[in-house]
């Protein structure tokens, strides 16, 4: 076969499926055996927009085989997650080790080895090259080696991934020459190169830490803002009109796999995190700042009801990870005034009795472990609702309907997107970020 690609995850399934529908002969290979039967029934593990019809293209046709064994190839492609320790704030590297450890029997002289799982930088030059050179192969001189990482944004994966620009770097210039002709046969954009895959990784971690800072800015900017009693929104999108001004959009803190993590990841080989890490702590404090609103317009948290709009980590996609409403929930739970009672038996139980309850209310995620409630349950005598994803169906809802339901009038449009407007007139106090 042509081409292994390694992990069938968000970015590992459609590229597979991309290769496979631009005539190569793809094997999809992933570890989970329950992945992999669901992928042969024609059954997507995840929620993207059109990429069930895609995989189901590449398959019918062929061209794509979903497998659990590692198959010889002229191009194996890495894709698996590099999950974040939130306490060391490290990207374990466990995942690209074993696809390394996969590859190496494999290994044939004049075949090319891509690695786009997002990394720390050195990890392709440190890390993968001396696994795989344990075939007795070297890098660059009898196979190919390269970084190329991916840039496709959750719910417009199959667009971008033919639209998007790709850098593509070697570990020298003749891999990187084998990894772009690869990536021609799809990507319509250009494909810029570097001889150095460490830049290559260097490059993705810095565009993704660009934006989470410059949330971080907006976030700040809604802070301020909200001092001065003004629409912070209006200012940035006044601001914007400067041809050098572009402002991002503040709201309830940076969800994802990618924002909330990549900044750190730069930091994993450097002590020179600074203004970057600060931008980071920002936005992992805008949870903090939502409860602070809460508390403030409830006179306390003390036997409130909190429904949580939004629990996926951006609007119009199922994906929870680092989601900023789960985020809020957790935090509520853990500032929630708690007693300490002494038992009988010398020890200590935690009365929760006077915590707020929260709930939780979703129409995109599909997790059965987070007790997700319709519209109508979750704010059933709710104090305040927090709307903490833009998905559309928020825009859209009926505040009269909503407010029969409800204990109090509090509303926190993280997003705003809400009509305010509209909600006064039913009697709500709309409070934006
Ligand atoms: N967000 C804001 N304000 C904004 C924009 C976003 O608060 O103005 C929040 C979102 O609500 C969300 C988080 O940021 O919680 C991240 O969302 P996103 O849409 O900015 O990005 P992701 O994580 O879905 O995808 C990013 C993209 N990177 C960039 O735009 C630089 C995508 O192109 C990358 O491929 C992806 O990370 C990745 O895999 O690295």
């Amino acid at each position: 076969s042509t081409l292994c690609i390694h992990g069938l995850g968000y970015i590992g399934l459609p590229t597979a499926a991309m290769f496979a529908n631009y005539d190569h002969d793809v094997v999809g290979y992933d570890t989970s055996e329950e992945v992999v039967t669901r992928l042969s029934d024609g059954e997507v593990h995840f929620d993207e927009p059109g990429l069930r019809a895609f995989v189901t293209q590449a398959i019918e046709s062929e061209q794509l085989t979903i497998s659990n064994e590692v198959v010889e190839a002229k191009y194996h492609i890495i894709c698996v997650p590099t999950p974040f320790d939130r306490e060391t704030k490290e990207a374990g590297l466990e995942y690209v080790e074993s696809a390394g450890q996969a590859i190496e029997p494999h290994l044939r002289p004049g075949d090319t080895v891509i690695l786009e799982s997002t990394v720390p930088p050195g990890t392709t030059a440190d890390v993968l090259r001396p696994i795989l050179e344990e075939s007795g192969l070297d890098a660059g001189e009898d196979f190919a080696l390269a970084h190329c990482p991916e840039t496709v944004l959750p719910g417009d994966i199959i667009t971008e991934l033919k639209q998007n620009a790709r850098i593509i770097g070697g570990v020298n210039g003749v891999s990187t020459e084998a990894a772009v002709r690869l990536y021609e046969s799809f990507v319509e954009a250009e494909i810029h190169t570097t001889a150095n895959a460490t830049t290559a990784e260097f490059v993705k971690l810095i565009q993704n830490t660009f934006r989470d800072a410059n949330i971080a800015i907006a976030n700040e900017i809604a802070k301020l803002a909200h001092d001065y009693e003004i629409d912070s929104r209006e200012a940035i999108s006044l601001a914007n009109e400067h041809p050098r001004v572009n402002i991002h959009h503040p709201g309830p803190g940076v969800g994802g796999h990618c924002l909330p993590v990549d900044p750190w990841f730069l930091g994993q080989n450097s002590e020179e995190l600074d203004l970057i890490k600060h931008a980071r702590e920002v936005n992992d404090g805008m949870s903090g700042y939502i409860i602070d609103i809460l508390k403030e317009e409830l006179g306390g948290l003390e036997d409130t009801k909190i429904a949580i709009f939004g629990v996926a980590y951006k609007g119009n996609v199922g994906d929870t990870r680092e989601s900023p409403g789960l985020k809020l929930a957790r935090e509520l739970q853990a500032v929630s005034p708690q007693q300490e009672i002494a038992m009988p038996d010398g020890g200590v139980e935690v009365d929760t009795s006077s915590s707020p309850s929260i709930t939780l209310h979703d129409p995109h995620v599909n997790d059965q472990t987070l007790q997700l409630l319709s519209r109508e349950e979750a704010v059933d005598g709710a104090d305040a609702i927090v709307i903490a994803t833009d998905h559309d169906e928020f825009e859209e809802i009926d505040p009269l309907f909503i407010s029969r339901f409800m204990n109090n009038n509090l509303v926190i449009d993280s997003k705003a997107i809400l009509d305010e407007d509209r909600w006064n007139t039913e009697g709500f106090r709309v409070s934006r970020i």
